[in-house]
């Protein structure tokens, strides 16, 4: 299947994008960008540093300053653009779904159907919002007429990672540009391809020059001059929690850059014993093997109730065994390679008690794949219980509860606060556990449910901020309270 692949790399998506010109670094370093089905390198990419931010930043700063056609566009026509820009996606659906494949390692028939769906859709939401995000006149006391505009942040540092690299470029730029902000974005290294493809889309649909400028690069290097450059307004990031922490220090030492953080997770997933076995069985099983186990939502401490723990145990080692691991290019794959080589360092995880009922192993002898895994007898003290990192993989945890308090009291005992999910057929059960649950998401007999129109985001170490929904606009709004003295004020 890959040698029917028709991906080819042009020159604009190796390259930097600032001014919607493509440019190589500074530095003219390039970086390898690596097949992870194959571990063979599909291209070289300009590798962007400190001076490539330089440019960018200030492309982005002159592109929002007064009287600049961004700034003098109208609302509903910002809106137009990301419509446009939704439209060439889907035009160019197949394409970009290859090159997410390719990139990224995620099946095809994925990056297809869910991926690019909703791209799309998440950049038509925000079209719409952009001419109906409405500041309010407020009656405050004496003669005063006072009103609020919602107003654009000004230059949006976006730094972004690799496991829904489309996707995450989308819910970042949708409500950056309908409020009317500029970015400077970086791309996750492992992943810059796609990010790259959709700035020669934003150029082609007519967005003015230095609204959107693209870097790929390192973290080190490219991400933290953007966290820390004092002509960068806000910066939002999606990331490991390790880096969340460098982010908001770099803010701190620097201008106090507003900062929006959706981080790691390590979410409970809990099956009442009156849940439907087979579709809890199912559902738990997306819940944490989706894209390869590399979701930050993953529902990565399955919480089980003792009376069909053995069954669910046992049913979701069949289910798992049934997975199809291998080329992602073939429409029936479930389970593509890792992105990078470095996740299959959890396999030297410890969980001495716990027992391994399905074995974890290298599934191919070339390619980043993993056969999926699973833990059962698993202690809340576990590492594999307590910590995302290393072990950010097709890896399930079960776990055993007897009630319903202590689960809800041991699924809150973590750092973070991500997304959780019950499973039962009782409503009051299941509210009673939504409601105790600290999460940003909970999920009622579903697992990895989004729309566009509903915000997501993490409590506690899990981040700050919301992405998407209404919500999703806040974060890229300065909000002016504008009072006029008036001569008489009459209600
Ligand atoms: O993340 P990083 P990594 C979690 C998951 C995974 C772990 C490590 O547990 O195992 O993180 O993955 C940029 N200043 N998630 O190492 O490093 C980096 O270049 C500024 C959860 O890939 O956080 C990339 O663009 N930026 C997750 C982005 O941060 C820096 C998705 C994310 O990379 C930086 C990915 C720095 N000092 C990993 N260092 C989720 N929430 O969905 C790195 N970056």
């Amino acid at each position: 299947a890959l040698a029917s692949l028709n991906v080819k790399q042009t020159y604009s998506d190796r390259c930097i994008f600032i001014n919607n010109e493509w440019h190589d670094a500074v530095s003219k370093k390039t970086f390898p960008t690596i097949n992870p089905a194959t571990a063979e390198v599909i291209c070289q990419v300009a590798e962007g540093e400190k001076a490539d931010v330089e440019k960018a930043v200030k492309a982005a700063k002159d592109a929002f300053k007064l009287g600049s056609p961004w700034r003098r566009m109208d609302a509903s026509h910002r809106g137009l653009l990301l419509s446009r820009l939704a439209d060439c996606i889907e035009r160019d659906a197949a394409y970009l779904a290859e090159l997410e494949t390719l990139d990224n390692g995620k099946p095809y028939a994925v990056s297809y159907t869910v991926d690019v769906p909703m791209v799309v859709k998440c950049l038509r939401y925000y079209a719409g919002w952009a001419d109906k995000w409405e500041g309010k006149t407020i009656p405050i006391d004496g003669d005063y007429f006072c009103y609020t505009r919602h107003e654009l942040i000004g230059v949006c540092g976006q730094i972004i990672p690799w496991n829904f690299p489309l996707l995450m470029q989308a819910w970042k730029l949708g409500p950056a540009l309908a409020t009317g902000n500029t970015v400077v974005m970086k791309v996750a290294e492992q992943t810059p391809l796609t990010a790259l493809y959709v700035a020669s889309l934003i150029k082609e649909v007519g967005f003015p020059a230095g609204v959107v400028n693209i870097i790929p690069g390192m973290g080190p290097t490219a991400g933290a001059a953007i966290a820390s450059h004092m002509d960068v307004d806000k910066v939002a990031f999606t990331g490991s929690t390790e880096v969340g922490h460098l982010i908001l220090k770099a803010s701190s030492s620097s201008n106090l850059k507003k900062v929006t953080l959706e981080l790691g997770g390590k979410s409970p997933n809990i099956i009442l014993s009156d849940a439907n076995m087979a579709e809890a069985v199912e559902q738990s099983h997306f819940a944490l093997f989706f894209n390869q186990g590399q979701c930050c939502c993953a529902g990565s401490r399955t919480y089980v109730q003792e009376s069909i723990y053995d069954e669910f145990v046992e049913r979701s080692v069949e289910r798992a065994k049934k997975r199809t691991v291998g080329d992602p290019f073939d429409l029936n794959t479930e389970q593509g390679p890792q992105v990078q080589n470095s996740s299959r360092r959890f396999l030297a995880t410890s969980a001495a008690g716990s027992v391994m009922v399905l074995s974890s192993c290298a599934a191919a002898d070339r390619g980043y794949f993993i056969q999926p895994t699973i833990f059962r007898d698993v202690k809340d003290d576990m590492t594999i219980a307590r910590e995302e990192g290393g072990i950010f993989g097709p890896v399930m945890q079960i776990l055993k509860f007897k009630s319903l308090d202590e689960v809800i009291e041991r699924a809150n005992d973590s750092k973070y606060g991500l997304a959780a999910a019950v499973f039962t057929q009782n409503i009051d059960k299941a509210h009673y556990i939504s409601n105790g649950l600290r999460a940003g998401t909970v999920w009622i007999n579903c697992y990895d449910v989004f729309g566009a129109q509903a915000p997501f985001g993490g409590y506690k170490a899990s981040g700050i901020g919301r992405e998407l929904g209404e919500y999703g606009l806040d974060n890229y709004t300065e909000v002016k309270t504008v009072t006029i003295k008036v001569p008489q004020k009459n209600s």
